[in-house]
C-alpha cells in the first residue's frame, strides 16, 4: 500500500500545500495557529469495529460484497488498510465470539498492521451453536438462573481474552427486554440484570473499565432493560468506579438532544465513551457524518470543552455498512469524526463564554457555526500526510485495487449478518 500513498500524494502535494497555507492564513486572523491544530488532529484515534469490515445486513437481507473478509485476520488485514491510509485508526474492537481466536495469533496478525485492540464487546443476543441455554427470552436478566450464568460466564470468558490481548475495557450491551406489556416484571428483571452485572464486575481487573451501553428498543420493542442514559447510568453508578457509561449515537429517539447528555455525563464522572454512527429515523447505523454532521460537531464540542487528563474515553464507529466497500465507509466515517474534533478545536470558547454572559443567543450561536463552516479539510490531509497516511484516502484505496485483489483468496460468504448493536 505503501507504494499507492507515496504515488497518490505525490500527484496531490502541491495543491495541499497551497490550500494549507490559504487556510493557515485564515486561521491566523482568527487568532488559530493551524500547526497546532495540525498537531491535534494527529493525536486524535478512533476504534474500528472488528464487524464493521464485513457486509452488515437488514431485518430483510444481506447482500454480500466482494472480497469480504473470511474470519478476524482478514478482518484485520482490512483495519490495516484502514488505518494505514487514515492514521486515525489505530485500534481494533472485538466482537465475542466472532472473533475468537488464539490470543497470541491475534496479536501477531495485529502487530504485523501496527495495530491495537480497543474495548471487547460480549454477544449474548443471539444463540450460538451447541449453547446449552437460549437467549430468545434474554441472556443477564432472564428468568433462569442458568442462563444468566451462561451469560455471566461469556462475558467473563471476554475479560479474559481481552486481557491476553491488551484490551482494557468491555462493553457490555444486551437486547434483554420484552416486546408485550406485562410479559415481564420490569423491575425484577432489572434487579436480576444488576446481581448479573455485579458478577461480571467483580471479575474486571482493576485497571479495567466497565461500559454500560444504552439503546432504547430492538430487538425487544415495547420494554428495553437498559433503554436510556438514565438506567446506563444508574448501572454506573451502583456498580462503582470502574463502571462508565457508553453512548452510541444511533441509540436514542429522533431529535434526542445528545449532547447535552453527554455534557450530563461528564458532570456525573460517568461518560466512558462512544460509538460513533448516524441515523435519520432510529439506530440506522449510517456512516457517522452523512446525514446530521452537525450534531456530531456539537457533541464534539462538549467533549472539546470538557477535556482534561482525567475525561479519557473510548471512541468507536459502529456501523452496519450495506450498500458500500466497508473499508471504504469506516475510512470516511473514521475521517468525519476526526473533522468534527478538528473543528470543535477551532470554538473560541472566551468568546463563546462571554457571550453566554451577556445572554447574546445570536453570538453564542454564531460563533460554533463559525468553528463548524470551517473547511479544516488541509488541516486533515496535512495531519495524515505527515504522518505517512494518505492526501486522499478514498482515491489511494481505489488505485490499489486492493477490493479485487482480496477478492481472489476470498469466497463471497452469504447468510446472516451481523453487528448492528
Ligand atoms: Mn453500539
Amino acid at each position: 500500500m505503501k507504494n499507492y500513498i507515496d504515488a497518490e500524494n505525490a500527484k496531490r502535494i502541491d495543491a495541499l500545500n497551497a490550500d494549507y497555507n490559504a487556510l493557515a492564513e485564515h486561521l491566523d486572523r482568527r487568532g488559530i495557529d493551524a500547526n497546532a491544530i495540525k498537531e491535534r488532529a494527529k493525536t486524535f484515534a478512533v476504534a474500528v469495529p472488528s464487524w464493521g469490515t464485513g457486509t452488515g445486513g437488514t431485518r430483510f437481507a444481506r447482500f454480500p460484497g466482494e472480497g469480504e473478509p473470511r474470519d478476524i485476520f482478514d478482518k484485520l488485514d482490512d483495519c490495516g488498510v484502514i488505518h494505514g491510509l487514515t492514521r486515525a485508526t489505530p485500534n481494533v474492537s472485538l466482537h465475542i465470539p466472532w472473533d475468537q481466536a488464539d490470543p497470541k495469533a491475534l496479536l501477531a496478525k495485529a502487530n504485523e498492521h501496527g495495530l491495537g485492540f480497543d474495548a471487547m464487546n460480549s454477544n449474548t443476543f443471539q444463540d450460538q451453536p451447541n449453547q446449552a441455554h437460549s437467549y430468545k427470552f434474554g441472556s443477564l436478566s432472564h428468568v433462569d438462573a442458568a442462563t444468566r450464568q451462561q451469560a455471566i460466564d461469556h462475558n467473563v470468558a471476554c475479560i479474559e481474552i481481552g486481557q491476553a490481548i491488551g484490551s482494557s475495557a468491555l462493553t457490555v450491551w444486551i437486547g434483554d427486554g420484552s416486546n408485550f406489556p406485562g410479559q415481564t416484571h420490569m423491575g425484577r428483571q432489572f434487579d436480576r440484570y444488576m446481581a448479573s452485572m455485579q458478577e461480571i464486575y467483580g471479575a474486571l481487573p482493576d485497571d479495567w473499565q466497565l461500559f454500560s451501553e444504552h439503546k432504547m428498543y430492538e430487538p425487544a420493542f415495547y420494554s428495553t432493560v437498559v433503554q436510556d442514559w438514565g438506567t446506563s447510568l444508574m448501572i454506573a453508578q451502583e456498580l462503582g468506579e470502574k463502571a462508565k457509561c457508553l453512548v452510541d449515537l444511533g441509540h436514542h429517539a429522533p431529535n434526542v438532544n445528545i449532547e447535552m447528555i453527554v455534557s450530563r455525563l461528564i458532570r456525573a464522572g460517568k461518560l466512558g465513551g462512544f460509538h460513533f454512527n448516524d441515523s435519520k429515523y432510529g439506530d440506522d447505523d449510517l456512516d457517522s457524518g452523512t446525514i446530521d454532521p452537525y450534531r456530531m460537531f456539537l457533541v464534539w464540542n462538549e467533549l472539546v470543552d470538557a477535556e482534561s487528563p482525567d475525561l479519557n474515553l473510548s471512541h468507536m464507529i459502529d456501523q452496519s455498512h450495506n450498500v458500500t466497500d466497508p473499508i471504504e465507509s469506516l475510512m470516511i466515517s473514521a475521517m468525519e469524526i476526526q473533522r468534527a474534533f478538528v473543528q470543535a478545536s477551532l470554538v473560541n470558547r472566551d468568546a463563546l463564554a462571554g457571550y453566554q454572559s451577556d445572554n447574546d443567543a445570536l453570538m453564542a450561536s454564531a460563533t460554533l457555526r463559525q468553528a463548524f463552516r470551517t473547511d479544516v479539510d488541509p488541516i486533515l490531509q496535512m495531519a495524515r500526510f505527515e504522518t505517512g497516511g494518505a492526501i486522499a484516502p478514498i482515491m489511494t484505496y481505489r488505485a490499489s485495487g486492493y477490493r479485487a485483489k482480496v477478492s481472489e483468496t476470498r469466497p463471497k460468504v452469504s447468510g446472516a449478518g451481523g453487528g448492528i448493536v
